[in-house]
């Protein structure tokens, strides 16, 4: 085991902001200290209030989450303030590319903050997919003690609704002028959307575009939700559509109240319990998919893939046939 990761690795990353920045490169690394590091500090995980923000790029996400953290550490006046973490994944970006540099330029307002921890990722190094790396930072982050967690994706692909699916509550951003209302849909994007924000409100437009939201709800409402919601025991949630300028700072004190709104709906409805237990279980069938690939491509003889691709080319084999032994000489036995 690495000098990185001990049995008092839970007190130690609580307040150790370097060793947390360490592990995560280490998880997205995929190394065997950063699963060590997993593994111990899973039963110190469960705690944290994940927040995904997502929508097209140049909607204002980054310039809400800067906002949002703000609000969360200024919080209500009653409560301590929670510690904030932040994980901006911006798979378009490399890792040394202006998006990132971007990012963090605009969430200097937040520097100086030590209740604060900001991450940035891209795609390209997360070995094992984004999703996964996404979360077990997240994994990390919360084992460190940040109670809530705001994680900045682009909403773009399969890759993104995934990681707002590690969210409890996810917010949805759009503006006026891009045109992207359609997009929205085509993505599916809205119908992960537990808060709907309209950005950018002040630019001209931003009737339409809520307008354009408020239709596309009632469309999804009638359709999905129908059974639900005509049930009076069950409690449903109605996705609110909220207007921020993000560069201002406005708006950003209602999206917070509505997040813990729909933190509170999650709780005292069972939504909490049948989220984390479908998610836990994606995340062990991933896993288990994963390690058996792994095993699979280690344990197979060198040239063995090779020579059943040659085979099948000629069709001296058959596929279903080829698969069989390939797995039987990795060490699998389906038969
Ligand atoms: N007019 C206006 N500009 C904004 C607002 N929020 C963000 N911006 C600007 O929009 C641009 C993109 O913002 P950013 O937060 O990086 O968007 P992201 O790509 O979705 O993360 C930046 O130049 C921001 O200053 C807003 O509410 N109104
Ligand atoms: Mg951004």
């Amino acid at each position: 085991m690495s000098s990185l990761v001990s049995s008092r690795l839970h007190e130690d990353i609580w307040d150790n902001r370097l060793l947390l920045a360490r592990l995560i490169t280490e998880v997205e690394n995929d190394t065997a200290t950063g699963r060590d590091a997993l593994e111990i500090l899973y039963p110190h995980t469960g705690n944290a209030y994940i927040i995904g923000i997502t929508g097209a790029p140049g909607v204002g996400k980054s310039s809400l989450v800067n906002q949002l953290a703000l609000a969360f550490r200024k919080g209500t006046g009653k409560e301590t303030k929670p510690h904030v973490g932040i994980i901006a994944v911006d798979p378009s970006s490399p890792f040394t590319g202006g998006a990132i540099l971007g990012d963090r330029v605009r969430m200097r307002d937040l520097s100086g903050d030590t209740g604060i921890f900001i991450r940035s990722m891209a795609a390209r190094g997360a070995i094992g997919g984004l999703a996964r790396t996404t979360a077990q930072v997240a994994r990390l982050m919360d084992a460190a003690g940040f109670e809530v967690i705001l994680v900045e994706t682009v909403g773009a692909g399969q890759a993104e609704v995934e990681i707002a699916s590690l969210a409890h509550t996810t917010i949805v951003v759009d503006a006026p002028g891009l045109g992207d209302d359609i997009q929205a849909i085509k993505a599916g994007i809205l119908e992960i959307a537990d808060i709907l924000v309209v950005n950018k409100a002040d630019l001209p437009g931003v009737e339409n575009t809520e307008r354009a939201l408020q239709a596309m709800l009632q469309l999804s409402n009638h359709s999905g939700r129908a059974s639900s919601a005509g049930s009076s025991s069950t409690p449903v949630w109605e996705v609110p559509v909220l207007r921020t300028v993000s560069n201002k700072g406005e708006g950003a004190f209602e999206v917070m109240e509505n997040a813990l709104a729909h933190l509170h709906f999650l709780r005292t409805s069972n939504e909490w319990e049948k989220r984390q237990h479908l998610r836990i279980r994606d995340e062990v069938e991933n896993l288990v998919m994963q390690t058996m690939q792994q095993h699979w491509m280690k344990n197979l003889p060198p040239s063995a893939l090779d020579k059943s691709v040659e085979a099948l080319y000629s069709r001296k084999a058959t596929p279903y046939q080829t698969v069989k032994d390939l797995l039987k000489l990795s060490g699998f036995n389906f038969d």
